[in-house]
């Protein structure tokens, strides 16, 4: 099946230029001009990028006493009409339950994909069985990225102990280590303080989890990735406390990538203050929304490159689901939707208001990531020989977000009423039409899981934790994202 992509102007991280596409069995061939043959699909007045890859997503999550309501069918379908091709969902095994066991249930859940995607694992646990499954984990499954969440005290958590011996183990194997930076021992006290003087509301959801909660965590969890001598990797960074250790490493030499998510950059705590209940509840995430000192942190980030990409955290609930907070804000389930409304906000209020160039969104919207991920450039790239993983962009298209038309299944949107100009006119999940002129169609089994091999490992810890008889010598070839 042949398609070509006419009278566009192609947009990547780095090149902007005129000039057709031809796709065949869903891989770009050719790029030139005048190309024809085959479906033509016209891109007159479009900018054609790179389709969007949210790296952070938890569809059909088990997740505080109940599942995240969108699941791989309608949570990538959501994606694609956004301009998303591909999400990275988290596996995330039971106490005690072997990492295969786990995945073995993520497979079956991700049959219903509508465009790729892969996943991370989540070290929940921690022991030998764990310390070995890894490995296969890396070599066979094409998975090198594991997830440490350093809050869920009692739950999700693991200690620093569990931390430093599991980035240790990602050093040896070639794999990234994922972290979720708050801390949980201080999370767990606030909580206990605010229920116990009668906080309860939603409001205290973000008292509970200041942003120095963040900055410390994020701290700690680069310098344990510096002592084992690995690169990290800091999922939704939202405070200028976490940004600044990011920063400060980079700074140092230390390879650290920090990820803000849509809804940090542009929605804020004043959310919380809401009068209704369900309105305050439904924005409930960790970490939190905060105040516009932040944001602007992170925007400034996104421009000088301290900070290199922007996910979702996509964990939708439905306002039923939310409810059974009432009363005690720590059983609201965390988590909100923007799959569907990460590219076009972030062009409207990025692109749009000149604080990120065009080049810039496809950066942190797509390219960076597949090349921290080791996957580019079969993603995140427009070159002969990548998947048509694709998005026809019209700068011009306009709508207002509400619940009502979107293809998330729950029924709230957190940017409700919020005006987006630039939006696609074709996505393109390997050269299959997904958004036809803004229409989406259901390509339900389409995607396909995508294989990540493993980094050439890093190991000498850039830190000087053990005793250094000879110089030190540090490999600098393979590690991820040169240049991200
Ligand atoms: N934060 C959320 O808000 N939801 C899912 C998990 C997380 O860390
Ligand atoms: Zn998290
Ligand atoms: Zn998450
Ligand atoms: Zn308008």
């Amino acid at each position: 099946m042949t398609t070509i992509i006419k009278n566009g102007t192609i947009v990547t991280a780095d090149l902007t230029y005129k000039s057709d596409i031809k796709i065949e069995d869903g891989v770009i061939t050719e790029i030139g001009e005048n190309l024809s043959g085959g479906t033509e699909l016209d891109a007159t007045g479009c900018y054609v990028m790179p389709g969007g890859i949210d790296p952070h997503v938890h569809l059909e999550m088990p997740f505080m006493g109940t599942y995240s309501s969108d699941d791989f069918e309608s949570g990538t379908r959501a994606g694609l009409s956004g301009g998303t091709t591909m999400v990275v969902d988290f596996c995330l095994p039971e106490p005690n339950q072997s990492l295969h066991d786990a995945l073995l249930r993520w497979d079956n859940k991700s049959t219903r994909a509508n465009c790729d995607y892969s996943f991370h694992m989540a070290i929940t646990w921690w022991g030998e069985q764990v310390w070995n499954e890894m490995e296969s984990v890396v070599k066979d499954r094409g998975i090198n990225t594991f997830k440490h969440f350093m809050a869920y005290k009692g739950a999700l958590m693991v200690d620093d102990d569990e931390m430093f011996s599991s980035f240790q183990r990602c050093a040896a194997l070639g794999a990234l280590p994922l972290v979720h930076a708050e801390n949980g021992d201080v999370v767990a006290q606030l909580q206990a303080k605010l229920l116990e003087e009668g906080n309860n509301g939603p409001e205290a959801h973000a008292y509970s989890r200041p942003a120095e909660v963040e900055g410390e965590a994020t701290n700690r969890a680069i310098m344990i990735a510096d002592m084992a001598g690995v690169p990290v990797y800091i999922v939704h960074t939202s405070s200028e406390q976490a940004h600044e250790a990011i920063r400060r490493a980079r700074q140092n030499g230390i390879r650290v990538y920090g990820e803000p998510l849509i809804q940090h950059l542009t929605l804020d705590n004043s959310e919380y203050k809401h009068p209704d209940w369900d309105h305050a509840a439904r924005r409930v995430m960790s970490p939190p929304f905060r105040d516009k000192k932040h944001q602007d942190s992170l925007w400034a980030g996104l421009a000088a490159g301290s900070l290199q990409v922007v996910a979702t955290d996509h964990c939708a609930f439905t306002t039923e689901q939310k409810r059974n907070g009432v009363g005690n804000f720590t059983l609201i389930p965390n988590g909100t939707g923007g799959l569907e409304d990460r590219m076009p906000m972030l062009w409207t209020n990025g692109v749009e208001t000149g604080r990120l160039t065009m080049n810039e969104f496809v950066a942190v919207t797509s390219t960076n990531i597949a090349k921290i991920l080791n996957m580019y450039p079969k993603k995140g790239a427009i070159l002969e020989g990548a998947d048509a993983d694709i998005v026809v962009w019209d700068p011009n298209k306009e709508k207002t977000i509400t619940a009502g038309t979107q293809q998330s299944a729950i029924d709230y949107n957190v940017f409700e009423g919020k005006h987006v100009k630039g939006l696609p006119r074709y996505t393109l999940t390997r050269g299959v039409v997904a958004v036809d002129d803004g229409e989406v169609k259901t390509r339900e089994g389409h995607g396909k899981f995508v294989a990540r091999e493993p980094f050439q490992a890093v190991n000498t810890a850039l830190s000087q934790w053990k005793e250094v008889t000879a110089p030190r010598k540090v490999e600098r070839t393979g590690i991820p994202a040169s240049g991200v």
